[in-house]
């Protein structure tokens, strides 16, 4: 079902005249409300004034993740505070979180979204959302919440963990559409064979899945394993949350962005340059609509490709591929965005440990599994192997505190990790995507 007919089949021209017409009212907005942007757009010689085409976006200048954490926590608002009535946060590299705001409109905006995303994988009034997502800064619970209810549905606001009571929920209330990340829709389907629950005779019919990478191999496990139809979503917290793109259910070939409320572009991650349709590169959004906190250009650091080719569903937006991986060095673990600097933020406050650390990421069953081998120094090593899986425990529960992510910590002796002679290999991921 199309939630929207009008705004999600609009012919190409009358949805770029959409697109530029607030284009220009977005850029007017943040040049005259947020300073980080009277300064950048100011060092590129660029006035709100000079975006005459959709083409003049490439005049201006990106925004970083980095222009977020400098600008922490609210000063990239466009905004007052009293018009603020809701901020969502995701972690970042320096243990601070990036920081985002909602106004009421904004709110609206995203309900409407998230209904039209839900409307595209499948769901309809009358359905039943178990959603898996996490509530709290997270924005999957949220926003996956909102977007039910304008769509009509009813929403069971299960959020993550507890597995096996959500199993037995899912079974007592009859939830017909299952939103959660890719590997939790997995480990749903493990722990309810365990429980002796034939998760296919449920009255699952879809699952709503994103948030971190997933192939098209997992894909058709999950729809083997569960009996669901698996549709991808896509978004980020910084451009509104999930609701930016979404996969129809007919064809599941690539994801419909909302374009008329964001412009995407594919750049070289490497050089900034504009890549032409079908080139595979660094995902760039500009958010139209959004009141409290807008974005020009901002670098996603994702990596995908963009194709305007017609979809069978009859919606006219380009759509994005799948997302391959990111172009810096964040890891995804269990849907935690994890940067391998913050585990070392936490190991460098210790004076036990060497400055010489790797991280071992894999998948166990259908779980991600961080390991971080450290070396301790000489002196220590030679201490009871009590106090060292002390150790251990302590460096584990730093890390879960700071990152809210679980590992197994293992020290290992000194100089037995590898020493770089150029960039250091801090990382090595074993999953199979
Ligand atoms: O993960 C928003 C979201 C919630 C999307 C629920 C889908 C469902 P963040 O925590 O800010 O927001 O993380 C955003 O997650 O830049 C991608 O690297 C990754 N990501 C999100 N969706 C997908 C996907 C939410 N479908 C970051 N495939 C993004 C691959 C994804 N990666």
């Amino acid at each position: 079902m199309i939630y929207d007919e009008e705004f999600e089949t609009l012919p190409r021209e009358a949805l770029e005249a959409i697109q530029l017409k607030r284009l220009q009212q977005v850029v007017e907005k943040v040049y005259a409300t947020v300073p980080f942007y009277k300064k950048a757009f100011d060092e590129k010689g660029v006035k709100p004034g000079d975006i005459r085409a959709l083409e003049d976006l490439q005049k201006l200048p990106f925004t970083m993740k980095q222009d977020l954490r400098d600008n922490y926590p609210f000063a990239m608002f466009a905004t007052p505070m009293e018009n603020v009535v809701r901020i969502h946060a995701s972690s970042g590299t320096t243990g601070k979180p990036t920081v985002v705001g909602y106004t009421r409109r904004d709110i609206d905006t995203w309900s409407d979204l998230m209904a039209r995303t839900l409307a595209a994988a499948g769901t309809h009034k009358g359905d039943i959302v178990h959603n898996a997502y996490g509530y709290g800064l997270f924005t999957g619970g949220l926003g996956f919440h909102y977007g039910a209810e304008r769509l009509g549905a009813s929403v069971i606001p299960v959020s993550g963990g507890n597995t096996k009571r959500q199993v037995m929920l899912m079974k007592d209330f009859g939830a017909t559409v299952l939103s959660c990340t890719p590997s939790y829709a997995l480990r749903l389907g493990e722990v309810a064979a365990e429980e002796g629950v034939d998760f296919k005779s449920l009255k699952f019919r879809i699952g709503v899945c994103g948030a971190e990478p997933w192939s098209e191999n997992m894909r058709k496990e999950i729809e083997n394993q569960l009996g669901i139809d698996a549709v991808d979503i896509y978004g980020l917290s910084e451009i509104i949350g999930p609701g930016v793109a979404v996969e129809c259910v007919e064809a599941k070939q690539g994801l419909h962005i909302f374009e008329d409320h964001f412009i995407p572009e594919i750049i070289d991650p490497e050089t900034g340059e504009v890549l032409p349709y079908g080139e595979p590169g660094e995902l760039v959004f500009t958010t139209l609509t959004k009141e409290a906190f807008p974005l020009i250009r901002y670098r996603t650091r994702d990596l995908s490709v963009l194709y305007r080719e017609p979809c069978r569903c009859g919606r006219t937006l380009v759509r994005m591929g799948r997302v391959t991986g990111r172009s810096d060095d964040m890891l995804i673990i269990r849907g935690v965005n994890v940067f391998p600097s913050q585990i070392e933020s936490v190991l460098m406050t210790r004076k036990d440990v060497a400055p010489y650390y790797l991280l071992i990421v894999d998948r166990k069953g259908h779980m991600d599994t961080l390991e971080v081998n450290i070396e301790v120094n000489e002196n220590v090593f030679s201490d009871a192997v009590k106090d060292l899986q002390n150790m251990e425990r302590e460096i584990e529960k730093d890390i879960k505190d700071l990152l809210g992510v679980s590992c197994k910590v293992r020290l290992v002796e000194p100089k037995t990790i590898q020493r770089s002679e150029g960039k250091a290999k801090r990382v090595i991921d074993k999953r199979k995507l």
